[in-house]
């Protein structure tokens, strides 16, 4: 396949961003994160079709359905601590929503039909206004029909600048995607393909970065680059590798790691909706060839995500630069783990498991009755669906203010990126540390058959979701919301 080739970005310092003195943006971007302008007044969302060219412009276009009519929509913008606005226009001729990915927000703010608002009808809007107290690289998409509304494109990366610049030389910003495509470049149906669902979702068959296949990106030797990476994709879980540069990891799922790892320590599997923020060096003698960039979720069949074309002048005596420093922590509630109240929370069900049945609606239902309705997952033997298809009771109750210890057992042959709404949780053990412990999340990858305890304050009250995010699995019963009263 070929591959496209992006114009070199224009690029403005975080000066120029923090000078003019503007509240919530959006950046009306150019690909790659660019921050071109800002927006005077509330930026609008229209979730619209659109044409896509995945494979760049002399190929077909695929038909999408994205925000303004793009895949990744534009880059929702602001600083620590500011308010960002934004309308939701539905242009759509279904129902919607826009849920930021991440973002400690009020539960009336967090955009999921049926517990915190309305969906969007078409041709009606919603205006969203919230303060995002964490630094970090976050995101936004639907929260209804997630899998056909985010395997069709709607997604965007949502950025929140650091209250203090950090010395990097420039930022990239990428949405990685995963699309199920035929060969003339068509979005394949079947969203709601209960083997799909069973098994490990719905697997794309094109990459893309920012919307493109492969992108060539110019780099400068010896430059420093912060990459902000969410993976949106449906199902696909990422791990990136960069050939021959320096790699550190410094932030996931928007919080920063205490001390920034190198990459090369430890793979990092990234599930659908996870973040990761990274710096890389480009070497002083960078090849002219470039430097590729790949998912080596499976190392045997590297899944290429962009090319580094090195510019400017080879400097073989350059030395490598120093280990980045670390970015402040994000005012997070302090945990009070002594006397915590622990609840084990067991993931079941889908292909080639043990799940003979569940509950539904106060029904014992065989796997088989199960399956007749829609459903291959549980949670701790129940599917959390109220009669009327919505949500039924929560998975858990909480007192405002209360630490609560989760032990997350996943008891099935599949992996799960499990994402709660409202909060980030902090990892206090699992089977597979990778990068450590430690670490807060919003979204904590399982292993199959792993299990890993997390623990959180919960000082935000709302009807908070609690699910998987390869979203078949998240539509088939592996979903449910936590009540903090
Ligand atoms: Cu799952």
């Amino acid at each position: 396949m070929s591959r496209a080739t992006v114009p070199p970005s224009l690029t403005l310092s975080r000066r120029d961003l923090l000078g003019s003195g503007l509240g919530a943006l959006v950046a009306a971007t150019l690909p790659f994160g660019t921050r071109a302008a800002r927006a005077a007044s509330p930026p609008i969302l229209t979730a619209a079709t659109g044409l896509a060219h995945l494979l760049g412009s002399e190929r077909a276009a695929t038909r999408i359905w994205g925000y303004n009519g793009a895949s990744p929509g534009p880059v929702l913008r602001c600083s620590q601590g500011e308010t960002l606005s934004f309308r939701l226009a539905n242009d759509l001729d279904r129902e919607t929503s826009v849920h930021a990915h991440g973002i400690r927000l009020p539960n009336d703010q967090d955009g999921v039909p049926g517990l915190t608002q309305l969906s969007v009808v078409p041709g009606e809007s919603f205006d969203y206004a919230f303060s995002c107290p964490d630094a970090g690289t976050f995101w936004y998409h639907p929260h209804i029909d997630s899998a056909e509304q985010v395997g069709r494109g709607l997604k965007g990366l949502l950025v929140v600048d650091d209250a203090d610049p950090y010395p990097e030389d420039r930022e990239m910003a990428w949405m990685v995607d995963d699309w199920l495509v035929g060969d003339d470049l068509a979005i394949q149906g079947g969203f709601d393909d209960l083997h799909t669902a069973a098994h490990g979702g719905r697997l794309g068959t094109l990459p893309t970065v920012n919307g493109l296949f492969a992108p060539s990106l110019p780099v400068t030797r010896g430059e420093r680059l912060r990459l902000r990476l969410a993976n949106g994709a449906n199902a696909r879980i990422l791990s990136l590798a960069i050939q021959d540069a320096p790699v550190w990891v410094i932030a996931l799922d928007g919080h920063p790691l205490e001390r920034p790892r190198p990459l090369s320590d430890s793979a990092v599997y990234l599930g659908p909706g996870q973040r990761m923020d990274v710096i890389l060096d480009i070497p002083g003698d960078a090849p002219d060839t470039g430097l590729a960039v790949v998912d080596a979720f499976d190392p045997n069949v590297p899944r290429p995500l962009a090319q580094f074309l090195p510019q400017g002048p080879k400097d073989k005596s350059a030395s490598p630069r120093p280990a980045p420093s670390a970015l402040p922590p994000n005012p997070l509630p302090a945990l009070a783990l002594d006397g915590a109240r622990s609840l084990t929370l067991s993931l079941q069900g889908g292909a080639m498991g043990s799940m003979d049945g569940a509950d539904l609606n106060g029904e014992r239902l065989s796997f088989q009755d199960l399956v007749g309705k829609g459903f291959v997952w549980a949670v701790n033997g129940k599917i959390y669906r109220g009669e009327d298809g919505g949500f039924g009771p929560p998975i858990d109750s909480l007192r405002l203010g209360e630490t609560v210890r989760y032990t997350l057992r996943n008891g099935t042959n599949w992996a799960h990126p499990i994402h709660l709404h409202g909060h980030a949780f902090k990892v206090l053990r699992r089977d597979r540390p990778g990068l450590g412990l430690n670490l807060w999340l919003d979204t904590i990858l399982l292993a199959p058959g792993e299990s890993v305890d997390i623990a959180f304050t919960a000082d935000n009250p709302g009807k908070w979701m609690f699910h998987c995010h390869i979203l078949s699995h998240q539509m088939t019963g592996m979903m449910g919301y936590i009540l903090i009263s």
